[in-house]
């Protein structure tokens, strides 16, 4: 069967891009080039061209693998998208129009990011990818910060690579940029911002000063279940379109985009169905703590008791009262009152997405990286509840459920991708087993833990609680004693 490629398009049995794709100059870059982003941004910008034309063509980069250009490039950069449903609908993406690989064109990557045509970066390059602190600015210790500062050869980290070509653009009089960060930080534009002024300021004041003046870093909220692809897509999606596609992504049908609105060229996203808003923050924490917080919560507690997915993890009579008493009594409560959100009724479409069994989320892909999404999920609900004398009981249990699950993973010898990991597996180590030692070693570790959070003894007292119920009883029995 043939593969799908610019040549064969016209023969695919699914809806095709609707604009002169093969006109449409490149004018966005974007960072991190994983099934997010194709399922998401990509497809805006597809309906976006669709609706209003416009040179917004995609070059995709992803920085530290090989994959996406591999599977891509031979594909003129298009794939399908399958929306997950009873009844699945397929459509071929065409935004993508070149795809590079930062190991391997890392000059090329810059040059494109400099080039005048060029007018929005947008980023998907997970938590750890902002090479952040516990509180928030740059890590100046990490690796491939230290080592683009050092500036020997060409940058490997996001911020080095943004500042490389900034300073292109800075010296050649290139015209604005707008950098969009699309990850599930919080207040990700403006933590992105502060991380490439404090790298910038290190290399070059000027430059720095320019950045500071000239570059808008928007807020944004992103919001679409997207499991990872597999083999039974590839096979899906060969029978329903009738050529091969080596780079399909599927998702749900729900999808969601606020952006802090900003002077600038962009395609017309709003046209696609994404909003500019003034003011992004109650969009994105209501996201962070109704849909990424009781995830990563139910993964944990999911993975302890050996289930797979989430839905399998809704289906649980007791981990989903847990996520409707998570929720209301802690995530909601921390969120304030607003007059912009329902949140019981945001937090019953959530329950609802969760449980929708045409959906295959691998609780395991959600717990990638739990070092670096925790801090973003659990502890400012677990402090906020604390500080006003409210139940916290249910958003601590969520974080001895990590503790256990990443001790145990690695004390049995098992896979943990997180960027803390040989960190992790050193208290795995060193840490007696007992219940008090393991929780006080993670809380120990600054990178995760403020001391606000770690140096107070009835929040640790009740998390130690929490562990010690999963680890003599399991996760029924530590379920039970939440009051
Ligand atoms: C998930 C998110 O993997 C994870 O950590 O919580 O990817 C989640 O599916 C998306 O943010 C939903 O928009």
């Amino acid at each position: 069967m043939s593969r799908l490629c610019r040549e064969s398009l016209n023969g695919a049995r699914a809806p095709k891009p609707q604009y002169d794709r093969e006109n449409a100059a490149i004018g966005i870059v974007h960072l991190g080039a994983g099934a997010f982003f194709k399922a998401h941004q990509a497809v805006y910008t597809d309906d976006a061209m669709a609706k209003s034309g416009g040179d917004w063509g995609i070059c995709a980069v992803s920085l530290n693998s090989t994959r996406a250009k591999e599977n891509l490039a031979p594909q003129d950069g298009l794939y399908s998208l399958k929306i997950m449903g009873e009844q699945p609908e397929y459509r071929v993406i065409g935004a993508v129009k070149e795809v590079l690989a930062g190991i391997t064109d890392r000059a090329d990557v810059i040059v494109r990011i400099a080039a005048h045509t060029t007018r929005i970066v947008t980023l998907t390059i997970t938590e750890k990818g902002y090479c952040l602190e516990g509180g928030g600015a740059l890590d100046f210790s990490h690796e491939g910060i230290s080592s683009d500062l050092l500036g020997e050869g060409l940058p490997v980290t996001a911020i080095g690579v943004l500042t490389a070509a900034l300073a292109k653009r800075f010296s050649s009089g290139a015209p604005s940029i707008t950098i969009i960060s699309c990850d599930n930080v919080s207040e990700n534009g403006s933590k992105l911002r502060r991380a490439i002024l404090q790298f910038s300021a290190r290399k070059d004041a000027k430059l720095s000063a320019w950045i500071e003046a000239n570059i808008v870093f928007p807020n944004t909220m992103v919001d679409s279940i997207t499991p990872a692809s597999d083999a039974a897509l590839l096979t899906d999606v060969k029978a329903a379109i009738g050529l091969t596609d080596k780079a399909p992504v599927h998702r749900e049908r729900f999808t969601d985009w606020v952006i802090e609105d900003f002077d600038g060229p962009r395609p017309a996203w709003d046209l696609a169905g994404a909003v500019f808003a003034p003011d992004v923050t109650p969009y994105e924490q209501t996201k962070l703590r109704l849909v990424n917080a009781p995830h990563s919560a139910l993964t944990y507690l999911g993975l302890l008791s050996g289930i797979e997915t989430v839905s399998a993890a809704m289906e649980d009579a007791g981990l989903r009262d847990y996520f409707y008493a998570l929720t209301e009594r802690e995530l909601i409560a921390s969120l304030g009152a607003s007059e912009l959100i329902d949140f019981p009724n945001y937090r019953d479409r959530i329950g609802a997405r969760f449980a929708n069994k045409s959906i295959r989320h691998e609780l395991f892909q959600i717990a990638t990286d739990g070092s670096a999404k925790l801090p973003q999920r659990f502890l400012p609900p677990l402090e906020i509840n604390h500080q006003a004398g409210r139940s916290t009981g249910y958003t601590a249990l969520a974080i001895a459920a990590w503790m256990r699950y990443v001790l145990q993973t690695l004390r049995a010898g098992d896979i943990l991708n997180d960027p803390l990991r040989d960190g992790l597996a050193e208290i795995a180590k060193q840490s007696s087993g007992e219940s008090g030692d393991d929780v006080r070693a993670l809380l120990g570790l600054g990178e995760i833990f403020p001391q606000s959070i770690a140096g107070n003894e009835a929040l640790t007292a009740q998390i130690i609680g929490a562990y010690e119920a999963l680890k003599t009883g399991g996760v029924a029995y530590a379920l039970s004693g939440l009051k």
